[in-house]
């Protein structure tokens, strides 16, 4: 009967996407996954591998993988490319001399063959809260995204620590896949 009824869930429940979170360190990629799936800001530590957990939203089951941007470890992203179907990229508004360090990382893993399954890219252009940040349109600039042709991409203001924008981009996410 157990069996069944996973097989079931399986053909009936919500669909499940593998959904990549990243960005350098300190963006705010723990807080939001956070917030997204416990409603609450939690007190993070930097995250050595990686975070997964799983968000039940319009009848879609997103595997969120959120993994460690630190320097050292941005050379192992790649490793957890596999099966991916969404990119989040989270950017920190304010931090504006890292700005080109993870627009280098952003077209460079976007253009990684392993990631052919993902057909669309939200970035979050987290901390809109800090006086001086950049907005979400100077970052689409900044990150040179209208030079990205080949995979629908949006920009999406946010906050992680009041989750002012954040459902919007869930929102989005959940379109996108709706309409594949
Ligand atoms: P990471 O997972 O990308 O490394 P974290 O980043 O989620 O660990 O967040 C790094 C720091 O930024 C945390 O502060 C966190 O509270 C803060 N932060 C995250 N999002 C926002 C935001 O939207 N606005 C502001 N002002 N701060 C934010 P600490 O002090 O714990 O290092």
């Amino acid at each position: 009967m157990g069996f069944l009824m996973s097989k079931l869930w399986n053909l009936f429940g919500p669909e499940e996407h593998k959904v990549l979170i990243l960005g350098l360190n300190n963006a705010g990629k723990t807080t939001i996954l956070y917030k997204l799936c416990l409603g609450e800001v939690i007190y993070t530590t930097p995250t050595i591998s990686c975070n997964v957990e799983e968000i039940v939203f319009k009848n879609f089951r997103f595997i969120m993988w959120d993994i460690g941007g630190q320097e050292s470890l941005i050379s192992t992203w790649s490793t957890y490319y596999t099966d991916a179907e969404f990119v989040i990229v989270v950017v920190d508004s304010s931090d504006v001399e890292r700005l080109s360090t993870i627009t280098v990382e952003l077209h460079k893993l976007l253009s990684d063959k392993q990631l052919s399954k993902v057909a669309a890219v939200l970035i979050y252009a987290n901390k809109q809260d800090i006086e001086g940040s950049r907005t979400p349109y100077e970052i689409m600039q900044l990150l040179n995204l209208t030079s990205i042709k080949e995979l629908s991409w949006r920009v999406q203001g946010c906050c992680a620590l009041t989750g002012a924008g954040l459902y919007q981009g869930l929102k989005w996410i959940s379109l996108i896949f709706k309409t594949r």
